[in-house]
């Protein structure tokens, strides 16, 4: 009888651990991973990749990051609600999305940080793809 129980409980585990490892999958490909509040702490991520995330007021800024990026006019597109920047390899500001539009472009290429901003009363959810 406990043996069962054992047996049961270590199905149920494995079950939990299968869907947390199918959700920390799905994080990686493109929601954000935190701590992600510097350039050195970016969540990695690809040009044309939509991502996701939530800044508020206990967690500011996210901040991603993506290399070997063609040089060209690019556009920043994101969703409204949220301010973003466009910084460069050395942190050097490239775009600025103020809160209330949905793209802007800018001139760049290799490594390319964007930076999602907390401007508002309440928790903000954003997503966004550098194309
Ligand atoms: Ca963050």
């Amino acid at each position: 009888m406990t043996k069962k129980k054992t047996g049961r409980f270590a199905r149920v585990g494995l079950l939990v651990f299968a869907m947390a490892l199918a959700f920390a999958a799905t994080a990686s490909a493109a929601g954000e991973t935190e701590p992600n509040n510097s350039l050195a702490t970016a969540s990695p991520t690809s040009f044309g990749e939509y991502n996701w995330g939530t800044v508020s007021g206990s967690d500011v800024n996210d901040y991603w990051v993506m290399t070997n990026v063609s040089y060209g006019t690019r556009t920043l597109n994101g969703n409204s609600g949220t301010a973003m920047e466009v910084r460069d390899a050395s942190g050097n500001l490239l775009a600025y999305k103020p809160a209330g539009t949905y793209s802007v472009s800018f001139f760049g290429g290799g490594t390319l940080y964007v930076v999602a901003s907390f401007y508002s009363s309440t928790a903000t959810s954003y997503s966004f793809s550098v194309n």
